[in-house]
């Protein structure tokens, strides 16, 4: 029993500071919603699962009980113009391999926001894979980084 408690004591720390979730062979890495401007309705978050399995998986839903819809969505520009449509068979996570929502323009969508979202908040949320079933993560409020300009136009 001493030997298992300081083992967990041991691998507190780590945990907490790279802020990630497992689900079988799923590992959840740094749920994360962009800082909104005052007024803003709408917020959009990342996330990267990595899939250490031997079965394709799939992120089919993401939802929060403090946010009311939470959409993914990926968003192309055809000339010029930003445009979103969401994910409708959600986010494949194949075998062996990991899949970002973030990589090629795919995004959470954190929709009708009543407040602004202020970094260091956390967003608690599920989600909600085919075969890993729910898995609660938290989705860490962040700073927009200065590199990385998400552009969104919602009709
Ligand atoms: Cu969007």
């Amino acid at each position: 029993m001493r030997i298992l408690i300081t083992a967990l004591l041991l691998l507190l720390p780590t945990s907490v500071l790279a802020h990630e979730f497992k689900a079988g062979s799923l590992l959840i890495d740094h749920p994360k919603i962009v800082e909104t401007p005052p007024g803003a309705k709408v917020a959009a978050g990342y996330l990267t699962v990595v899939n250490s399995g031997e079965g394709e998986d799939r992120l089919l839903a993401i939802e929060s009980t403090t946010i009311s819809r939470v959409e993914m969505h990926a968003s192309t520009i055809t000339d010029g113009v930003a445009r979103m449509k969401q994910l409708e068979s959600g986010l494949p996570i194949p075998a062996g391999k990991s899949a970002s929502l973030g990589d090629e323009g795919t995004h959470a969508m954190f929709m009708d926001l009543t407040r602004q979202l202020k970094a260091g908040e956390k967003i608690e949320a599920v989600l909600a894979f085919e075969k890993a079933g729910r898995v609660p993560v938290v989705f860490n409020v962040e700073k927009r980084s200065a590199q990385k300009v998400e552009r969104h136009e919602h009709q």
